[in-house]
């Protein structure tokens, strides 16, 4: 093997973080955040795919007795399990203050015994875990904030930071490929992991989600729910090459974040969660601080954007934890054109 620095060898997330850090776009700090998130990743991609070999497909909880999360959702064992992991990993290395979850109640500082950093990480450890046991795509969603104090507990009020705020941000889709797509505010990059030798190798620097496209993503079971915006925009999508739009447009749909979001910095195409008559009430479906605001920065730092449909999603100023949102994400085009739909409704003009 050569030593040459411009030998062409695949660049791992090791060496790719290590070059961040030189190059002083994360602190070394940071970068271990990222690292010890990485190896979690790693691990709950094994349990994820041993599906029943490892028995840990179907709800948690005794048999009879669902267990709930604080989204009021069944929780599956894989949920708890991707949890425990991230919470077991993050616990020890000093490079954070605290941590929330999708699956817990409220967010939890670091154990006393253990030093304490400077960062807050949020995640979804299973996002799309309804999929699990039909064995479709599922991932783990993450961000990570500026801890705004030092020297004591952090609490729920201090993870209220609007997505700008946003230190690094991540997925890890589990699919036919185990894939983390990273942002540390510096593009979006994509490692693939090479389970031979067991790390990620980097397989996509820099990535450009296309600014246009023919093909949305969106739960169309819902459709007599929708707001008027919501109704009229997709009509046009749906009317195709004789509609306003004057062309056709493709869908997909696998209500599964992290597999929709990630065909979308794959090959552009907008993704839609919009309010409607069944979520209005909570605000939304998806939840802002642990799966909007992530995808929002990885999908900007793609040259795409994201959204309320009323709103640039990153400056979206959190009220609570666990607060749920509109989403429009994607090929930057689209999701303007989304938003002009919803301005010029609320304008009367629409
Ligand atoms: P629906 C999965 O439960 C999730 O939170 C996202 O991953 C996904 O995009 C959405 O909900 C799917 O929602 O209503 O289509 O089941």
């Amino acid at each position: 093997m050569s030593l040459t620095p411009n030998d062409p060898q695949p660049c791992s997330l090791t060496r790719f973080l290590i070059e961040e850090q030189r190059a002083g776009h994360i602190e070394p700090d940071l970068r271990l955040l990222i690292e010890v998130v990485a190896r979690a990743c790693k691990r709950i991609s094994i349990a994820v795919g041993k599906g029943a070999l490892g028995g840990v497909l179907g709800d948690a909880g005794r048999p009879g007795e669902a267990s709930v999360n604080i989204q009021g959702e069944a929780q599956k064992k894989l949920d708890v399990i991707a949890n425990d992991v991230l919470m077991e990993a993050n616990a020890w290395g000093g490079h954070l203050a605290g941590l929330a979850s999708e699956e817990m109640d409220h967010s939890q500082p670091i154990p006393d015994e253990f030093p304490r950093g400077r960062y807050l990480l949020l995640f979804d450890p299973l996002d799309g875990s309804s999929n699990i046991d039909v064995n479709v795509s599922v991932g783990t969603i993450f961000s990570v904030l500026p801890c705004p104090r030092q020297g004591c507990d952090p609490v729920d009020a201090d993870y209220l930071q609007p997505g700008t705020a946003q230190l690094a941000a991540g997925y890890c889709v589990y699919g036919p490929q185990t894939t983390l797509v990273l942002t540390v505010g510096h593009g979006t990059h994509v490692f693939t992991l090479d389970r031979e030798v067991g790390s990620f190798v980097l397989t996509g620097r820099d990535i450009r989600i296309p600014q246009q496209t023919a093909e949305f993503a969106v739960n169309m079971s819902n459709q007599r729910h929708w707001q008027p915006p919501m109704q009229a925009y997709i009509g046009d999508l749906l009317a195709g090459k004789t509609g306003p739009r004057g062309k056709d447009f493709n869908m997909r749909w696998v209500a599964s974040m992290v597999a929709d979001v990630h065909r979308i910095m794959t090959r552009g195409g907008i993704f839609a969660y919009p309010l409607d008559a069944k979520c209005e009430a909570k605000g939304g479906k998806l939840r802002l601080m642990y799966e909007a605001n992530p995808m929002a920065f990885l999908v900007e730092q793609a040259g795409g954007a994201a959204t309320t449909g009323r709103q640039r999603m990153m400056e979206v100023a959190p009220a609570a934890l666990h607060q749920r949102v509109p989403v429009f994400l994607g090929s930057r085009t689209e999701v303007e054109e989304a938003g002009r739909y919803h301005r010029e409704h609320d304008a009367g003009t629409g």
